[in-house]
């Protein structure tokens, strides 16, 4: 079995429910969540002029191999209304592996580790909740340096459902 770390996140839409969606078939296509961290809302990194995001880093165990990975998350976001346009435009989910075991590749389709999370902390900040100690195999650095040293100034705040709850 493999370890894949996952970010998922969105900001269009019912973005909880995707979150949740997106889980229910990371388990049946792609395998099983070992550890999740908690949910943050993030202010957009890249392109300031979209809604905030939700954002979750998962640890997901599977059989797939890097490639076929890929392919099942692809679907799964196509599924779930993705549409590719631009770069950094607002997305029902987003699936990114950002680990897969401590392998490193650069291939066309693919790049891993994720070539920006040291310098993103919607990424670092969840990924700390569930393995700080996890060495990023490209930096040589543990996701708590990482975070440590990050220059990312943009909210990163944990995402509480009853705050927006009228009733
Ligand atoms: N994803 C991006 C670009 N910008 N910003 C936040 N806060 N969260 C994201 O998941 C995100 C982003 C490209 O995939
Ligand atoms: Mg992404
Ligand atoms: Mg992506």
């Amino acid at each position: 079995m493999n370890n894949a770390y996952l970010l998922i996140g969105g900001n269009i839409g019912d973005r909880l429910g995707y979150l949740q969606r997106a889980c229910n078939e990371i388990t049946n296509k792609i395998g099983e969540i070992i550890k999740s961290s908690s949910i943050y809302e993030t202010a957009p990194w890249g392109n300031y002029n979209q809604s905030n995001f939700l954002n979750q880093a998962l640890l997901a165990k599977t059989a797939l191999e890097p490639s076929l990975l890929l392919q099942n998350i692809l679907s799964i976001e196509e599924g779930m209304g993705r549409i590719r346009t631009a770069e950094n435009q607002p997305r029902t989910i987003d699936i990114d592996i950002l680990y897969f075991n401590d392998v490193k590749i650069n291939s066309n389709e693919l790049t891993i580790p994720h070539p920006r999370i040291f310098s993103r902390k919607f990424v670092l900040v969840p990924m700390h909740e569930i393995a700080p100690d996890h060495i990023d195999p490209e930096h040589e650095k543990s996701i708590e340096q990482m975070l440590n040293e990050c220059k990312d100034d943009l909210e990163v705040n944990k995402f509480s459902i009853n705050v927006h709850n009228n009733d």
